[in-house]
C-alpha cells in the first residue's frame, strides 16, 4: 500500500535527502545504466529447509533490554465500527483517486471496491504462489498515478527452485464499473534466493517527493540472509520507480544487491510508512516477544538475527538489543508479541487529535495500536482491543480509518458520538 503523504513533496526528507552521487562506472554494472534487469543471486543455501533457531554466538553476553517495551492494557474505543466489505484472506489495500479501493487477496486476486461498495476482480494479475504467508501481497499506486495509471504489486512468485518475492507494475484500465484490468504488466524486481519459507515482508512505500520506492523484504524464516550483504532478504530497499538501485543509496557504487540496500538486519517487516517530517518508520514481526517499531535510516543495521528483544519460538534465547549496541535498537518493542501487520501515520481531519500518530494493525494482538511520534521518538499511546486479527490499516480520503481483518472483513472507523 502506498503510504504517500499528500503534497508534502516540499518537506525536507532525511530519509531521501541523500544526493545522487556522480558515478562513473558502478561496480558490477548498474542495471539502470545498462537497461538490463538485475539478476538476483541464488545461493545454494536458499533451497535448504528453514532452520528452527537463529544461529547462536556464544561470545555475546546478554544485556537485557529495559527500555521501550510498548505493551499497554486495552482502553475503550473512541470510534464507531461499520463493516463495509468482505474479502478472502486479504493482505493489503490502497485507495485510488475518486474513492475506489484496491485490495489484494493472498490466493492471487486483486479486487477493486468502488466507492459505492460494489466489487470487481481486476484481471491481468501475475501468477502467484499462495500458501503459508505467501501469495499476492501489497498493492500501491504510483505517485503519478493520475497520469500513468501505474499500479505496483508485490507477491511470492513461483519458481523452479521455490518462490521469491517479486515486484511488478502494470497500468490499471477501468473502462466501465463492471470491468477492471491490469495491462502491460512487467516484473521490475525479484529478490532471488528462491526457496522455502514465509515472511516475505513485501510492503511498498514511496518517498514523500515521489521519486523513490521503498520495499521491505523479509528474511524468509532463514535468519542469516538478513546479515548477508549479498542477499536481498531481510533488508529495506530503496529503488527507483522502475525497480532499479536508487542513486544515493549508501552502497550504490558497489552495484548489485548492495546498491539497492537502504538498511539491513530485518526479520519480517510488514509495516512501512513515512511521517510528515520525512522520517521512515517500520514495523517488524519479530520472533517470540520481539516485535519492533523501528526508525529506518540509511545504512543502519537493525540486528536480526544476532540480537532481538524476543527469543526463538523454541525457547532458545537470542541476546537482547543492548548486548550489541552497534546495531540500531527498536524505538518500541512488544512482549508478548502483537504480530504487527500494516501501519499508517495519520494525517486526516476526522480524528484531529491523532494527527501525526502511527496506527499499527496487530494480528495476534487482535488490536489497533496508536503510537505517538515526535521527531525520532515514539511513545505507546493506546491499544484498542478489536476482537479480531487486524491485517492492515489505511487512511480514507475523508480521514476515516479503514481496517482489513485477517478473516476478510473491511471495517470503517469514525469518531464515536
Ligand atoms: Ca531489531
Ligand atoms: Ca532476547
Amino acid at each position: 500500500m502506498i503510504r504517500r503523504l499528500a503534497l508534502v513533496a516540499l518537506l525536507a526528507s532525511p530519509a531521501c535527502s541523500a544526493q545522487p552521487q556522480a558515478q562513473s562506472q558502478p561496480a558490477n554494472g548498474d542495471a539502470a545504466a545498462s537497461g538490463q534487469a538485475f539478476v538476483p543471486p541464488q545461493p545454494a543455501s536458499a533451497s535448504k529447509p528453514v532452520p528452527k533457531n537463529a544461529p547462536q554466538d556464544a561470545s555475546i553476553k546478554n544485556v537485557p533490554a529495559t527500555a521501550g517495551k510498548a505493551n499497554l492494557p486495552a482502553t475503550a474505543q473512541p470510534f464507531t465500527i461499520q463493516k463495509i466489505g468482505q474479502f478472502e484472506e486479504p493482505f493489503g489495500m490502497e485507495f485510488l483517486p475518486g474513492g475506489g479501493l484496491l485490495v489484494t487477496e493472498k490466493a492471487g486476486a486483486l479486487k477493486l471496491r468502488h466507492a459505492d461498495g460494489s466489487v470487481v476482480t481486476v484481471s491481468g494479475v501475475p501468477k502467484v504462489e499462495p500458501g503459508g504467508q505467501g501469495g499476492l501481497l501489497d498493492v500501491a499506486i504510483a505517485p503519478d498515478f493520475a497520469d500513468s495509471k501505474y499500479v505496483y504489486l508485490t507477491y511470492s512468485e513461483p519458481g523452479e527452485k521455490g518462490s521469491a518475492l517479486a515486484l511488478a507494475r502494470g497500468t490499471l484500465a477501468t473502462p466501465n464499473p463492471a470491468r477492471a484490468a491490469l495491462q502491460n504488466v512487467s516484473v521490475l524486481w525479484r529478490s532471488g534466493s528462491n526457496g522455502p519459507g514465509g515472511q516475505f515482508g513485501a510492503r511498498v512505500a514511496f518517498s514523500p517527493d515521489g521519486q523513490y520506492l521503498f520495499l521491505s523484504s523479509g528474511e524468509r524464516q532463514r535468519f542469516s540472509p538478513a546479515q548477508d550483504p549479498e542477499q536481498l532478504l531481510g533488508k529495506i530497499l530503496r529503488l527507483t520507480l522502475d525497480g532499479k538501485a536508487a542513486p544515493g543509496n549508501p552502497m550504490y557504487a558497489e552495484g548489485g544487491v548492495r546498491a539497492m540496500t537502504w538498511s539491513t538486519g530485518h526479520r519480517n517487516p510488514y509495516g512501512l510508512a513515512f511521517a510528515p517530517d520525512g522520517r521512515l518508520w517500520e514495523t517488524e514481526m519479530g520472533p517470540r516477544g520481539g516485535d519492533e517499531l523501528n526508525l529506518i535510516e540509511a545504512g543502519k543495521n537493525y540486528g536480526w538475527p544476532v540480537v532481538s528483544n524476543g527469543d526463538n519460538y523454541s525457547g532458545q534465547p537470542i541476546p537482547d538489543h543492548p548486548s550489541k549496541p552497534e546495531f540500531e535498537a527498536p524505538k518500541l518493542w512488544w512482549n508478548p508479541s502483537i504480530s504487527p501487520g500494516g501501519m499508517i501515520i495519520y494525517t486526516g481531519d476526522l480524528f484531529p487529535q491523532y494527527k501525526g500518530s502511527a496506527f499499527l494493525a496487530a494480528l495476534s494482538g487482535q488490536a489497533l495500536i496508536r503510537v505517538e511520534l515526535n521527531g525520532a521518538t515514539a511513545r505507546p499511546a493506546e491499544q484498542w482491543d478489536m476482537g479480531a486479527r487486524i491485517r492492515d490499516v489505511i487512511q480514507a480520503p475523508d480521514g476515516a480509518i479503514w481496517l482489513l481483518q485477517d478473516d476478510g472483513a473491511l471495517d470503517r472507523l469514525t469518531p464515536k458520538g
